[in-house]
């Protein structure tokens, strides 16, 4: 009897260390799985937990031009080319943007930027539109986000899978990135297509001429060519050209009746949770 008791109660005893042992055991099973995980989603992670959501009015205006008339509208900016007309020389079609003042302008080299967006677009068929951009300080171009309802194609799928539309005035924007190669020519990365109304996730950072685009979780990076009076520039550069044939509309003159014919008659780009954080070296 007592020899049956002992056995009980050692048995009962081993029974309760291996359930201890066990719930530790997967305390750190979990543990580590979140440790894996993070690991695994470290990129994603790290633009979303460094994402300091911050109002326009924490946002220095005193770094940028404004192209048309000052887009902040309570908490966001609002950039409208077609109400904004604005035209610069060698233009490809009415701005309204920000962007960094001439005597504030380096080398991409020497500076680390970081900038981050979310961009709704409201945007008639057919229309296509620069939304932001690193400028060369001729009129080249480094980096732009475009969003277009035009043909053009040439784009490798997504890291989803997923591929451009490439079809001219359907409603279907194709978001892509192009980036200036450092050494010539340039390269462009599908990120996703969307619908007027929707919005992109948008980050770019240039740390020293490294420049890294992300958008609807893809990531794209690039040495990329340089200029020693680089400057960012966003809001709303709308092309001038014909969605179809993609030929750009010269005179500006004639661009008022080009987008009438097209029927492009909202063009609204909404930037909010901007954030933009500059250090020169
Ligand atoms: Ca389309």
């Amino acid at each position: 009897m007592l020899y049956s008791f002992l056995r009980v109660v050692v048995l009962s005893f081993v029974a309760l260390v291996l359930c201890a042992c066990g719930g530790t055991s997967s305390a750190k099973k979990g543990t580590a799985n979140a440790i894996v995980s993070t690991t695994e989603n470290e990129q994603v992670n790290e633009f979303a937990t460094q994402n300091p959501h911050p109002t326009p009015s924490a946002f220095d205006m005193s770094d940028w031009d404004i192209e048309g008339a000052d887009p902040r509208v309570g908490e966001v900016m609002e950039f409208d080319a077609l109400r904004e007309q604005h035209v610069t020389p060698n233009g490809s079609g009415w701005r309204h943007e920000l962007k960094i003042k001439s005597e504030k302008r380096v080398a991409m080299t020497d500076v680390y930027e970081d900038f981050q967006a979310n961009i709704k677009v409201e945007m008639s068929d057919g229309s296509k539109a620069i939304v932001a951009q690193h400028h060369a300080g001729d009129t080249g171009t480094i980096m732009k986000l475009y969003v277009s309802d035009t043909s053009e194609a040439g784009f490798s799928a997504n890291t989803a899978g997923a591929t451009s539309d490439s079809v001219a005035s359907n409603g279907i924007f194709d978001v892509y990135v192009r980036l200036a190669r450092e050494g010539g020519g340039e390269d462009k990365h599908f990120l996703s297509t969307i619908i007027s109304g929707q919005a992109i996730d948008f980050r770019v950072i240039n740390d020293h001429g490294f420049v890294t685009v992300s958008g609807f979780g893809e990531v794209f990076s690039r040495t990329v060519k340089d200029s020693a009076k680089s400057y960012l520039k966003f809001g709303n550069y709308l092309q001038a050209q014909h969605p179809q044939t993609r030929e750009n509309v010269e005179n500006s003159e004639d661009w008022a009746a080009f987008y009438a014919s097209q029927n492009i008659i909202e063009n609204v780009i909404t930037f909010s949770d901007i954030s933009y954080q500059r250090l020169v070296d």
